[in-house]
């Protein structure tokens, strides 16, 4: 719901008993800790996206290409990016990556840098371009684009020497001069082994701290794509440190040890698996998790797989496990060798979006009264309306001196509330350490959930709904104090 600010006004003066100064001098809370750039503060928006597993790997059966491909196995029978992105828009995905080069090096775009790509394919007489179809069918239907880009490249006969490194930089110039705004460029940290590299089949190892010398690769992305997020270590966000979709609890956004080096980043792909899930309370940097996961047990398409597509229940459990933890779900649905979806694929998309949409159709605090114990300033501005006015830039504020408020909510009469959602205004930085629930049963408080890191996103639910005609949330730990932009009741 969107109100204006006149309604705002009156909303706030008809239905709350907290002080009604208008105080123009009050300042909003400074900044705490690390921050988020722009580009990040539009990533966390997205919260659901895709990715599209799909390349020669589809056609010949692998995980893993080795390289030494016939670029005619790529051969969709009846590819349709627009019936694809229209299962995934379904799917609830506001995004979506491609891979357009997997670790087989095979291009997906006519690439003038090798000749293992989509120009030597039978298909479309050697004219496809499967980047630009996804690409545009994404935009067509108002989903944000992203691109896949595997350093390690088993085809390439230069890949694990120094001449490697300007043709796979002028591969990521390729594709993000081409296909309009990138939202997302994603490098994965599988590197180094066996390939064909060219004929050699042999194994070949590089440094992951110094080998692909990123600090010029990331210059190269900011110079072409300044609004793109970084999916790397020493990147704008970080793997979660598990391909299952499961975030840490806590999961703090805050990440990095100070004057840490990027190159001891790479070398440990990121950090500790542990590390990668929680983040790290009031780290340096700005570094959210990415959750990825496949509707499937493979990334890739393989028919011996068309029975283990998770359920929209499985896939419900995982939203939770990642959004609902303060970072991104990216989910992985793998066109099949038409090259569409597989219709088990899709039809567990939609039945998760459509069962979000039912699990989210009606927030209870839209008109429950609020009675903070504190706001900053007595200004209205900082009043706990923001909570409810859908905007993410707008919050509930306390004084500097303030540090744990409550925050109570008549609910009016007992109602069914079974998920609470709450977001701070992330960008004054993750200021709250932890957090309780209390629900009114009986004439008395009870403590029905507790929580630590909230960030830009944090679900609670109930192991069963409480029928309660007040809540009370307590901010129990914040080193400074609070600005929360949303508390919505289901
Ligand atoms: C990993 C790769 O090795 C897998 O094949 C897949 O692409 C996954 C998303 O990232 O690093």
């Amino acid at each position: 719901m969107r109100i204006s600010r006149r309604q705002f006004v009156a909303a706030s003066l008809a239905t709350t008993a907290y002080p009604r100064a208008w105080a123009s001098n009050i300042t909003p809370p400074r900044p705490s800790g690390a921050t988020p750039s722009p580009r990040q503060l539009e990533w966390h928006t997205l919260e659901t996206y895709a990715f599209l597993h799909f390349t020669v790997n589809t056609f010949t059966d692998k995980e893993w290409g080795y390289g030494d491909e016939d670029p005619n196995v790529f051969n969709p029978t009846a590819f349709d990016p627009d019936a694809i992105i229209h299962d995934l828009k379904a799917g609830g995905m506001k995004a979506v990556i491609l891979t357009c080069k997997h670790h087989d090096g095979f291009c997906l775009w006519p690439t003038k840098t090798t000749e293992h790509c989509i120009r030597n394919s039978r298909w479309r007489d050697g004219k496809g371009d499967v980047v630009r179809e996804i690409s545009q069918a994404a935009r067509r239907a108002g989903l944000q684009f992203g691109v896949y880009v595997s350093p390690w490249d088993r085809s390439n006969p230069r890949y694990a020497t120094p001449d490697y490194l300007p043709l796979y930089r002028e591969q990521v110039r390729e594709l993000l001069t081409s296909y309009g705004p990138i939202f997302e460029v994603w490098f994965d940290g599988a590197n180094g082994g066996d390939g064909f590299y060219g004929g050699a089949r042999e194994k070949r190892k590089i440094d992951p701290a110094h080998y692909y010398d990123w600090d010029k690769t990331f210059a190269l992305i900011r110079q072409l794509q300044p609004n793109a997020v970084i999916f790397c270590p020493g990147g704008d966000i970080r793997w979660v440190g598990n391909e299952k979709g499961i975030a840490g609890d806590p999961c703090w956004a805050t990440y990095g040890l100070p004057n840490q080096k990027a190159q001891d980043e790479h070398a440990s792909d990121g950090g500790s698996k542990e590390e990668l899930m929680t983040g790290i309370r009031l780290g340096p940097v700005w570094r959210p998790a990415e959750c990825d996961i496949s509707i499937r047990p493979g990334w890739f398409w393989h028919e011996k797989e068309n029975s283990a597509v998770k359920t929209s229940d499985q896939l419900i459990d995982r939203y939770f496990d990642s959004v609902g933890r303060g970072a991104s779900f990216l989910l992985n649905v793998p066109p099949n060798r038409k090259g569409l979806l597989e219709p088990t694929d899709a039809q567990s998309l939609s039945a998760f979006h459509q069962k979000l949409q039912q699990i989210f159709a009606r927030n209870l605090a839209l008109t429950a009264k609020f009675q903070p114990s504190n706001i900053r300033g007595t200004d209205l501005r900082f009043g706990p309306l923001n909570l409810i006015d859908s905007d993410r830039t707008t919050y509930w504020a306390t004084d500097d001196s303030v540090t744990t408020p409550s925050l109570t909510m008549d609910l009016g009469s007992p109602q069914p509330v079974a998920i609470i959602r709450l977001r701070e205004a992330i960008q004054l930085g993750q200021r709250i350490g932890a957090f309780a629930l209390d629900t009114w049963q009986f004439d008395t408080w009870h403590e029905s959930a507790t929580g630590t890191s909230i960030g830009s996103c944090r679900l609670i639910r109930l192991p069963q709904p409480v029928t309660t005609s007040q809540l009370r949330l307590r901010i129990t730990n914040s080193p400074t104090s609070i600005a929360l932009s949303e508390l919505s009741l289901f």
